[in-house]
């Protein structure tokens, strides 16, 4: 029986380190300035998390085989040894900590430091179950929305309340599809209208909630030309599955290109 705990055990181990190692299902191809650093850190973590986890269970299936039944065996008890103790809990911590430390000029990066001057603003909608994109058109300024002017079900600019008597409003193009210009960095206004929702594109390893009542800023810079899947990551509802959009990253002169359209349209 403890042979066969050990054999599970280590199986288990095994494979399941097998599919990390081999990454098996990994993100898709970067397509921002800064995933690359974010995969380096996720690479160093697994790497980290990795060794002690195969340590961990390793020992775990060879305790579970020195210490199986036998017959005339008797239990003994301890009380630990404090020494062992103080070590891996300074070991945990320190791992940790500095897991921790490493990962947060990036993390501050995008959220702390503000997004250069020439950057794109888009404000981002979430709500059950879609996505909307506005552009503050050519005055840059996003006009007024109101709540009581929320029409989900009319789509577009009802969906995010906009108010088109505001004179900054009459420029906000509303989308259901995120456009950006290659090399040029967006600065995001990340809202929801109703729970909380999560803003999740895998190729620009960029994921950030939408709560309910803030309004929060963050900026990355898409680098490569294609179009990219944005999903919901927070289990938002029913139709969580299908809060689903698309981000289109084109050259500075298709971006320009298509936002004079939007603008044309609306006249
Ligand atoms: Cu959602």
């Amino acid at each position: 029986m403890g042979l066969a705990l050990l054999l599970v055990i280590w199986i288990i181990t095994f494979v399941s380190s097998y599919f990390f190692a081999a990454k098996t299902w990994w993100f898709p191809a970067v397509a921002s300035a800064t995933g690359g650093a974010i995969d380096s850190q996720f690479h160093y973590t697994l790497i980290a998390m990795g060794v002690v986890f195969v340590a961990a269970q390793v020992g775990l299936g060879l305790f579970v085989w020195k210490y199986r039944d036998r017959p005339g065996a008797t239990a003994t008890y301890s009380h630990g040894n404090t020494t062992l103790e103080v070590v891996w809990t300074t070991l945990t911590a320190l791992l940790f900590f500095g897991l921790g430390i490493a990962g947060a000029r990036l993390w501050a990066q995008e959220r702390f430091e503000p997004p250069p001057s020439d950057a794109v603003k888009v404000e981002v909608t979430g709500l059950q179950f879609a996505w909307y994109f506005r552009y503050p058109g050519k005055d840059g300024k996003f006009g007024a929305t109101k709540p009581e002017l929320i029409d989900a079900s009319a789509g577009g600019e009802a969906a995010v309340g906009l108010d088109t008597t505001d004179p900054a409003s009459k420029d906000d193009v509303v989308v259901g599809t995120m456009y950006l210009p290659v090399n040029r960095t967006v600065d995001l206004t990340l809202r929801s209208q109703d729970v909380i929702h999560s803003f999740f594109v895998p190729s620009m390893r960029f994921k950030q909630d939408a709560v309910p009542g803030l309004m929060i800023h963050m900026h990355f810079t898409p680098d490569k030309v294609g179009d990219y899947e944005i999903a919901c990551a927070e289990l938002c509802g029913l139709g969580h599955y299908k809060m689903h959009g698309i981000l289109k990253v084109v050259s500075q002169n298709d971006y320009d290109a298509w936002l004079s359209q939007r603008l044309a349209e609306k006249q």
